[in-house]
């Protein structure tokens, strides 16, 4: 495969004013006409014309109103054309039925629908299908469907007929089209400005009653977009549209989102509340795009993290603004650490703007959303939040219309705030977490931090450079009060020190608050001083993060010294927990023990090579430990946590249900599954109801509300996800691959479907233990199912090749057992590029 670099990038020859599309809609024989205006691009001496086009049958083409025959190839095809403006125009028929990988035009239960991003468009129509081409589309649609929806506004509708146009320019993979028997959930929001705006959920018959949240929330992310960012909707009409069959979460064509229904659908018997939250985030990320992705786009893919990263930050601001901000950003962490620190350290780490790659879509990674996001925030602590919102004014003002760099972003920086940035640009060039070492020197009242920063080279960045690391410190006095608010110290050097006198009494640092940077910190404070900032820290992040490290810390001591679980760790907990002053979803939060991966990275990290089973022995027996410590007081904060009025998914009820159910499973372990039982009786809604289900799973009494759950669920497949993935996930570590194989037997098990293969492998691949057994039989039955999607939905099989990404940290066996499934796909005949490139470089 070839790989593209962004070194080459070079302007496209041509400019397209306008684009005109008429689809005319068939299963299996839908033709598209395109007629766009084409000029030579002043700004390009570029003149060999070249149009993408993958999978399409050409019927025809002209330019100028002349039949011409292009030279075609796999990729696309050429054509001689004027030294002048001229009128392209083609007709194509394409095959939507038969389209399984869910890119370009297809179908899904009936309805038509597209997904165009990355490089999907190509699949549709032949065109110069990159983002720094952008055009107005006008858009007809016959089709045999009372709905029939694109992008921007309509301009004519009758049975079997609507015309849209689009004013503003857009980039081809913002195109959607939607066709289908679609009920609409309407609603209308009033901007800042005075103009209504017509909103739209399309859904399927049968799924009016999930869509009330979703317009909430959206409304919610308009008012606040204007509010925060000063940013307003800019067409008439916002369409939400929930298809079954999607790849990723959702996508944010313009004025026609397209949501994955898992990602959008949502009724209080039917989504937990991680569910809602999740909605509510997307919903927001999407519609935030239409400033951040959409007015200001991309140059080239390599960019992604110029809208991708800003949007995933401002959606994180939405939701901490919207809920609890300490516990939003103790969650992303948690999901940073779990899923971007682990790509960074292995062989799939890419720099934040990568250079080069085969296929664009295996790039939509954690690296450049989440420490994309992580970005922009570090940026905005270097700044300050007035610089920051400045900067941003002036983002828009210069660029909007325009396709940008990270170049263009930086400038704007740099020219609002006077700020020299090269040395941050790092963060966007370079691979790899950054481990930062602090140690301490403590004389006459002055205490000295010594911070050494190292970025562990890579394949990616084989010799890095020290980056900007904005550290949040502040002193916590031996009395607890803070002797030193938070401030902020920069790092710029391989190595730097920082005194602080006139102190008296030596206190404890408490060092990276608020996660400052997206960094490994190394700080050697005692089990005490540790304790010390769980019980006294002001900041809500070091004081979990203290937590946090001593349940490390014990359960690395129970695997290498057969040691009991920390006393002081449960005592610490056990406090905080009480502590009813506490945000119950914080006092949830800080009951969370490190995940079994994350343990088997710090063992690795180490020098030790981790054994899953007893990893997962100890996470046991630290659980059960915590079961012994809270017997006494997990009833009554159970029961305090019961909600006496009708289910609201806010985030105070969701607290309340979250440190409630965090009760209910260290009642489960130490009294038995009476109250699971009765929670799963008594639910009336799906966070109660799953949260007890899972509960009765792990004490090996759930086969009866399992049958009850899914007789009660079987019309549901949104529920029915979650009955597949949660017996997985609970399985026994001997049991998961053999729980996951039955299942992949169960007449609903429909594999095509991205979500319900998922909800079985991701949670496979989830369940460390699991996965990883000594047999052998996790790796084996994953490579035999990735085998058998790749040819139906490269994108989805791809993604999921991230579940071997850590095979080198384990022992010699578990390795040989991973090259060989690895060797084994990769010898499939015609693997797909995506598949290809993915286990090609974890494979290394
Ligand atoms: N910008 C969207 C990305 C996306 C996507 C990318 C590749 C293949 C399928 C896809 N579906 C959506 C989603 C987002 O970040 O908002
Ligand atoms: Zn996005």
């Amino acid at each position: 495969p070839q790989t593209i670099y962004l070194a080459d990038y070079t302007p496209f020859g041509y400019v397209i004013d306008d684009v005109a599309l008429t689809f005319t809609l068939d299963p299996h024989h839908t033709r598209v006409k395109s007629r766009i205006a084409f000029r030579p691009n002043p700004e390009s001496t570029e003149r060999r014309f070249f149009l993408h086009g993958e999978g399409l049958k050409l019927i025809g083409a002209s330019i100028d109103g002349a039949p011409v025959t292009p030279e075609l190839s796999d990729e696309g095809l050429t054509c001689e054309v004027p030294d002048a403006p001229f009128i392209w125009e083609a007709e194509v028929e394409i095959d939507p039925a038969g389209n399984t990988a869910l890119e370009g035009l297809y179908m899904s239960n009936g309805m038509y629908c597209t997904q165009c991003e990355a490089e999907g468009f190509r699949k549709i129509t032949y065109y110069p299908d990159r983002p720094d081409v952008m055009a107005v589309f006008s858009v007809t649609i016959n089709g045999p469907h009372p709905v029939l929806l694109s992008n921007g506004n309509p301009v004519a509708t009758q049975e079997h007929h609507a015309e849209w146009h689009d004013p503003w320019p857009k980039p081809s993979y913002l195109f959607a089209l939607v066709a289908g028997d679609l009920i609409a959930h309407a609603d209308s929001f009033t901007t800042r400005s005075g103009r209504d705006v017509a909103l739209n959920l399309y859904v399927r018959p049968g799924d009016e009653h999930k869509c009330a949240f979703g317009m909430q929330a959206l409304k919610a992310s308009m008012r606040w977009d204007e509010h925060v960012y000063g940013r307003e909707y800019d067409l008439d009409l916002f369409n939400i549209v929930a298809v079954d069959d999607f790849n990723m979460g959702a996508m944010e064509n313009k004025g026609l989102n397209i949501f994955n229904s898992s990602a959008v659908l949502a009724s209080p018997e039917t989504a937990t509340d991680a569910n809602f939250e999740r909605i509510e985030a997307i919903i927001a990320h999407e519609y935030f795009h239409n400033w951040t992705g959409n007015r200001i786009t991309c140059r080239d893919w390599f960019q992604l993290c110029l809208k991708e990263g800003l949007t995933v930050y401002r959606d994180s601001q939405f939701t901490a603004d919207m809920r609890s901000a300490p516990v939003k950003r103790i969650s992303d962490v948690i999901d940073l650490r779990a899923r971007q620190f682990a790509e960074d350290q292995g062989p799939l780490a890419h720099p934040v703007r990568p250079e080069s790659f085969q296929e664009i879509n295996n790039f939509y990674t954690a690296t450049v959303y989440e420490k994309g996001a992580e970005v922009i925030g570090m940026l905005k602590r270097l700044v300050g939040d007035a610089a920051y919102y400045q900067a941003l004014d002036l983002y828009f003002d210069r660029h909007d219309g325009d396709a940008a760099t990270i170049e263009d972003w930086l400038k704007v920086f740099e020219d609002s705030t006077g700020r020299d940035l090269t040395q941050f640009k790092r963060w966007y060039s370079q691979a790899g977490t950054p481990r930062v070492k602090v140690t301490e020197t403590w004389q006459d009242g002055s205490l000295t931090l010594h911070f050494a920063q190292h970025i562990p080279p890579s394949s990616a960045t084989p010799d890095p450079q020290p980056q900007v690391i904005p550290v949040a410190l502040g002193l916590v006095g031996p009395n607890g009060d803070e002797v030193l608010e938070t401030r902020m110290l920069e790092l710029t050097e391989a190595e730097q020190s920082f005194r602080f006198d006139d102190l008296g009494a030596r206190p404890v640092a408490s060092i990276l608050r608020d996660f400052s940077a997206p960094v490994v910190l190394e700080h050697d404070l005692s089990d005490d001083e540790r304790a010390h900032l769980l019980a006294h820290d002001s900041d809500p992040f070091n004081r979990w993060e203290q937590g946090r490290i001593l349940a490390r810390q014990s359960l690395l001591a129970m695997i290498r010294e057969n040691a009991d679980p920390d006393r002081a760790y449960l005592d610490g907990i056990h406090a905080v927990v009480s502590d009813e002053s506490l945000d119950p979803a914080y006092r949830a939060l800080m009951l969370g023990l490190p995940s079994q991966s994350d343990l088997a990275t710090a063992l690795h990290d180490a020098g030790d090579v981790p054994d899953p089973a007893a990893i997962h022995k100890v996470s046991e027996a630290m659980r059960d430990a915590l079961a012994a410590r809270f017997a006494e007081i997990a009833p009554r904060i159970y029961q305090a946590c019961q909600i006496d009025a009708p289910y609201r998914p806010d985030a105070d009820q969701a607290g309340r249900r979250s440190l409630g159910n965090a009760m209910l499973s260290l009642i489960t372990r130490h009294h038995g599954p009476a109250k699971a039982q009765a929670q799963f009786d008594a639910a009336d809604n799906m966070t109660q109801q799953l949260a007890a289900l899972a509960n009765l799973i792990r004490a090996e009494a759930g086969d009866a509300a399992l049958a009850a759950f899914e007789s009660q669920w079987q019309h549901d497949r949104l529920v029915m996800d979650k009955w597949f993935g949660l017996q997985v996930l609970e399985a026994k570590p001997d049991d998961a691959a053999d729980v996951a194989e039955q299942l992949t037997r169960h007449a609903d098990f429909n594999w095509k479907n991205p979500n319900r293969f998922r909800a079985v492998f991701g949670s496979l691949a989830a369940h460390h233990a699991g996965f990883h057994h000594v047999s052998g039989k996790g790796y084996r039955l994953l490579a035999d199912w990735l085998i058998r999607l790749d040819p139906v939905n490269p994108q989805t099989t791809a993604r999921m090749c991230a579940a071997f990404q850590t095979w080198a940290r384990y022992d010699a066996a578990r390795r040989n057992m991973i090259r060989a499934e690895l060797d084994r796909i990769l010898a499939t005949p015609k693997l797909s590029r995506d598949t290809t490139e993915m286990l090609t470089r974890i494979r290394g």
